[in-house]
C-alpha cells in the first residue's frame, strides 16, 4: 500500500515546504482535473494558478489558502505555471514560479506578499537572465539567497547550452557530460538575480561529472538544496529513472559528490520534492499519482519522515508500506 494523501480536494504536485512563522507551509503546483494525453513536452501539465496550504506540523490538519496568483494576473506569461517555491526576507515573502513567456520559452517570475499564505503579486516582467524551470530558493546561514533551477525535455535545459535560447537544442547523447542544474545568487531585493546563472558540478565518487547515459544519478529536474551539519545537500529528480537523489558539497555553488537514493520511483511519470526540518525533524514532501488511479498529470501531495546515519547519509525512503 501506498502513503496517504494529505490534500485530496485538489490535485497538487511539486511541493515546496518552509518553516514560516512557527508552521509548515506548501507552495505546490496546481494540476488541473481534465483529461490530456501525455507527451515528452509536458502539455499535459498546463496549470494556471497555485493555492498556498499550511499545516501546525506534517500529519495535522492541511488549512487550504485558496488561489493566491492566478496566470491572467501575470503580464509576461501564456501558459504553464510549474513547480514554484517561495522564500521569506525581512517579513517580505515571495512566490518563484517558472512558466511560458509569449514566445514559448520557459522564464522564472517573482510575485510579492506581506504573509506567507499570499495573496501574491506578480512583477511585471520575469526575473531578467532567468530561463528553464522548477526555481528553488535556499537561505544561507549568511543571510545569502541562492536560486537553483532547471529541467530537461519540457522544461527546455537543453536549448540552453549558451546564454541564448536555441530552438534546436538537443540532450546530450549517452557518453556525452549529463547536462547540468544552474545557480545564481540574489540580489538583495530577491527580485532579480545579482551573478550570471552558473551551472553545477554533480561528480561520482572518483571525481568525474556524470554522463548523460547515466539515467540513474545524472540531474533531470526538481532541484532542492538544504544544509545539514554544515554540509550543502543537492537533491533532484532523475526523470527518465523516476528517483529522487543527492549529491554533498562544501560550497553551494558546488562541487557536489553524488550519494544516492533519497525517494524510490511513485506511481505516475514525474518525482519532485522538498525537504524541511522542524524542531530537529526532518521531513520529506513529494507526490504521487496515487489518488488518480495513476493519471500522470493529477498528481497529491505527500510525506514521509526523513532520517540520517550518523554519517549524515539519507536513509532511502519507499512510497509502499507494509
Ligand atoms: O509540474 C510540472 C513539472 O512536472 C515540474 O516543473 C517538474 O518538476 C515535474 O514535476
Amino acid at each position: 500500500m501506498e502513503k496517504t494523501v494529505i490534500i485530496t480536494d485538489n490535485y497538487t504536485a511539486d511541493p515546496s515546504a518552509h518553516l514560516f512563522e512557527d508552521k509548515i507551509y506548501l507552495y505546490p503546483s496546481h494540476d488541473l482535473d481534465i483529461e490530456m494525453e501525455s507527451n515528452d513536452n509536458g502539455d499535459q501539465y498546463c496549470m494556471t494558478d497555485y493555492h498556498v496550504y499550511s499545516m501546525e506540523k506534517p500529519g495535522a490538519q492541511v488549512t487550504d489558502h485558496g488561489e493566491v496568483l492566478h496566470i491572467n494576473s501575470v503580464d509576461w506569461a501564456s501558459k504553464q505555471m510549474w513547480a514554484p517555491d517561495a522564500a521569506e526576507k525581512d517579513g517580505e515573502y515571495y512566490l518563484y514560479f517558472p512558466a511560458r513567456d509569449h514566445k514559448g520559452i520557459f522564464r522564472i517570475g517573482v510575485a510579492k506578499s506581506n504573509r506567507p499564505y499570499g495573496p501574491f503579486k506578480a512583477n511585471k516582467s520575469y526575473i531578467k537572465g532567468s530561463f528553464s524551470i522548477d526555481p528553488a530558493v535556499f537561505r544561507d546561514d549568511d543571510g545569502s539567497y541562492y536560486i537553483y533551477f532547471g529541467g530537461l525535455w519540457g522544461g527546455q535545459l537543453q536549448n540552453w547550452k549558451t546564454d541564448k535560447f536555441d530552438k534546436d537544442g538537443t540532450e546530450p547523447k549517452p557518453d556525452d557530460l549529463a547536462l547540468l542544474p544552474r545557480i545564481a545568487k540574489l540580489d538583495s531585493s530577491m527580485e532579480e538575480f545579482e551573478e550570471n546563472p552558473r551551472e553545477i558540478e554533480i561528480l561520482d565518487k572518483k571525481g568525474n561529472l556524470l554522463l548523460a547515459g547515466n539515467e540513474d544519478a545524472r540531474y533531470f529536474e526538481g532541484p532542492w538544496m538544504f544544509k545539514y551539519r554544515g554540509k550543502y545537500y543537492f537533491s533532484y529528480s532523475t526523470g527518465t529513472t523516476h528517483k529522487i537523489v543527492y549529491a554533498i558539497s562544501d560550497s553551494p555553488y558546488g562541487p557536489f559528490i553524488y550519494q544516492g537514493t533519497i525517494l524510490e520511483p511513485v506511481i505516475g511519470w514525474t518525482t519532485h520534492h522538498s525537504i524541511v526540518e522542524q524542531n530537529g525533524d526532518w521531513y520529506l514532501f513529494y507526490h504521487d499519482c496515487s489518488l488518480s488511479g495513476g493519471v500522470n498529470h493529477k498528481r497529491s501531495v505527500k510525506y514521509a519522515k526523513l532520517d540520517f546515519t550518523d554519517d549524515g547519509k539519507i536513509i532511502p525512503i519507499s512510497d509502499f508500506v507494509q
